[in-house]
Order: structure tokens, then C-alpha cells, then sequence
């Protein structure tokens, strides 16, 4: 079986967190998909052929549609595969809003214990990563500071415990979703680069059971795709999305605005193109590129910088 325009193509590689959230949601969801790894450092050229600038992983590929960030990427997910729903209880927007605290004060705590800890990252890649967070790493404070960074670790895994006390399966109630996802990414992550982190999980028996259940969720049925291959699939394919302008842009952002998308916490270079559609939450825009030819880029709201050009 080969990719085409309607397949699910996500950019990824093995040992990232973040995609181990939506490969998480691919189980959860029961989807094919196909792998397609990028470096794990820069560069990643033909990562920016179809994202224009973004850099971080993963990003979602579906024919000339390009979404970046899990965020985007799990509501679209969400979007065309609604069954089984991500939303437990019906409830749409606060699995998102936990999100933010997945992925920005619980995933740096999470950090803060692998560099502080036994974990020896070599040279390039350190390197690397101080020029995505635009700033030196001083590898011997966050050594100093990470008897702290495991109390806070504990006190927010704490929460999760907690959470399922009660004899749940899962973070809201019988069946897995989203807040399983963002929450569980996390101490895969911890598992794979820190052994004394995750002593704190021994005195946690709810949530060392519910690690087992989502584990066994599976990734879904993944298949590989090469980098030249998915962006011969954008080059080939013509984006879904329509043209639409919200009348709710509190800044009178409309169709047709030349803008250029960043986020505001890591890894800021700036997506630029034109506006194709927004909404509170995504924002759609059309760019060119010599390989990959006419694509729109989907980035989500919270957590990005819009900013008007000329
Ligand atoms: N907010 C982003 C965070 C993505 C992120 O930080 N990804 C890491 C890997 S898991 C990354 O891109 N690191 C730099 C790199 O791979 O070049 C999301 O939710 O997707």
C-alpha cells in the first residue's frame, strides 16, 4: 500500500515526546498512518519545504495540508475522525486548556530531571537545542536545581495519582482521551531518559496501572513513508481549505493578510504566507515553495504570535 493525498503522513521521529502524544491519539483512534522521520537536530530541509520555517516536531501531513504542533495537529485529528472521540463526557474545551499545563510547566519539569540527572546528551545536539530555546544551557545549575525539579515532578504526577484514585481506567472516567494523551507522553519520556526520575512513580500504584492501559492502546497501524515521497505527495495535492474570514478576529485579521506565525515559547522562526482561514483556534496559511509547491500551514492560536505584514 502507498501514501496518497488523503493519508495520514506525520513527520516525526522515534524518542520525541510530542510525538509520542499523537501516536498515542493515532491508537486511541485506531488510524493508519506513515511515519515519515526527520533528523533530530538541523538542518531538516525538507521538513521546511513544506513548513516554510517551523522546525519542531511533529508536524502532520494530509496531501498539501501541513499542520504543526500537537495542539492543531489533535484537533484536526479530532475533526475528521471523530469516532471514537477524543472529548470524554463530551467535554470540548478544558482537554485543551490541560494541555498547556502538559506540554509547558509538567514537559519542563520533565526536562529539568533529565539535565539535572544521569542523562548525557553529546555536543551537537546540546548545541542544537540551546539555539532553539535561544539560550545557553548551564548543565551544572540544572544539576544544582534538580532535587527541586523532583519534588515538582512528584507534586504534579501527584495530581495525575490522584486523579485515579477512585479505581477510573482512565483521567476522565472509563474510556482514554485527550488529557490521557498529554499526560502520558510525559512519563514516556521520562522513562526513556531518566531511571532515577522515575522513582517518584513507584510510590504512585494508580498511575503506574493506567501507564500499562494506555500503553496497550498501541500506536495504530503505522506504516513508512521517505521524506522525498511526502513532499512529492504536497507538490502533487491541492489543499482542502477554504477561504474564510472570521468576523471574531479581534484584530480585524482577514483572508488575503500577508502575516507571518510564530510561537512565543521555543523554536519562534516565523511561518509566513498568506491568510487562507482563522478561528479562535487555528490559523491556515498559503505559502509557495520550489519542492512542495502551493501548501497551507495550520498553526494553533494559544501559545503563537500573529504579527501583520507590510
Ligand atoms: N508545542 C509543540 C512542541 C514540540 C516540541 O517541542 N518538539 C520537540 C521534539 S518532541 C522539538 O521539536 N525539538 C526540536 C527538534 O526536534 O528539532 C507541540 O506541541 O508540538
Amino acid at each position: 500500500m502507498t501514501a496518497n493525498a488523503q493519508s495520514i503522513i506525520f513527520h516525526q521521529y522515534d524518542v520525541s515526546p510530542f510525538s509520542e502524544k499523537v501516536r498515542v491519539v493515532f491508537g486511541m483512534k485506531g488510524l493508519e498512518w506513515y511515519a515519515c522521520d526527520q533528523p533530530v537536530i538541523m538542518p531538516k530541509p525538507e521538513l521546511l519545504a513544506l513548513t516554510g520555517a517551523y522546525r519542531k516536531i511533529p508536524v502532520m501531513q494530509i496531501g498539501a495540508d501541513i499542520y504543526c504542533d500537537s495542539q492543531i495537529i489533535i484537533r484536526e485529528l479530532e475533526r475528521r475522525f471523530p469516532s471514537p472521540s477524543l472529548m470524554v463526557g463530551g467535554d470540548q474545551g478544558l482537554g485543551y486548556g490541560v494541555g498547556m499545563w502538559t506540554d509547558r510547566p509538567l514537559f519542563l519539569a520533565v526536562v529539568a530531571v533529565l539535565f539535572g540527572g544521569d542523562w548525557v546528551a553529546d555536543e551537537a545536539f546540546v548545541k542544537d537545542r540551546e539555539k532553539l530555546m535561544g539560550r545557553p544551557f548551564d548543565i551544572a545549575a540544572m544539576r544544582e536545581a534538580a532535587p527541586h525539579a523532583h519534588e515538582q515532578l512528584r507534586a504534579q504526577f501527584d495530581w495525575l495519582d490522584s486523579q485515579l484514585a477512585d479505581g477510573r481506567s482512565f483521567l476522565m472516567g472509563d474510556a482514554p482521551g485527550l488529557i490521557d494523551a498529554d499526560a502520558y507522553y510525559n512519563i514516556a519520556f521520562l522513562r526513556w531518559g531518566s531511571a532515577a526520575g522515575t522513582k517518584v512513580l513507584n510510590h504512585m500504584p494508580h498511575l503506574l496501572a493506567w501507564e500499562q492501559r494506555i500503553k496497550a492502546l498501541g500506536h495504530g497501524k503505522r506504516r513508512e513513508i521517505s521524506r522525498d515521497d511526502a513532499i512529492a505527495i504536497a507538490h502533487a495535492a491541492t489543499s482542502i481549505t477554504t477561504a474564510a474570514t472570521d468576523p471574531g478576529e479581534p484584530n480585524g485579521l482577514k483572508a488575503g493578510d500577508r502575516v507571518a506565525v510564530s510561537a512565543d515559547d521555543y523554536g519562534r522562526d516565523p511561518v509566513e504566507g498568506e491568510l487562507v482561514s482563522s478561528s479562535a483556534q487555528h490559523i491556515a496559511v498559503r505559502r509557495h515553495d520550489a519542492r512542495a509547491g502551493d501548501v497551507v500551514v495550520h498553526l494553533p492560536r494559544a501559545g503563537f504570535v500573529v504579527t501583520r505584514l507590510g
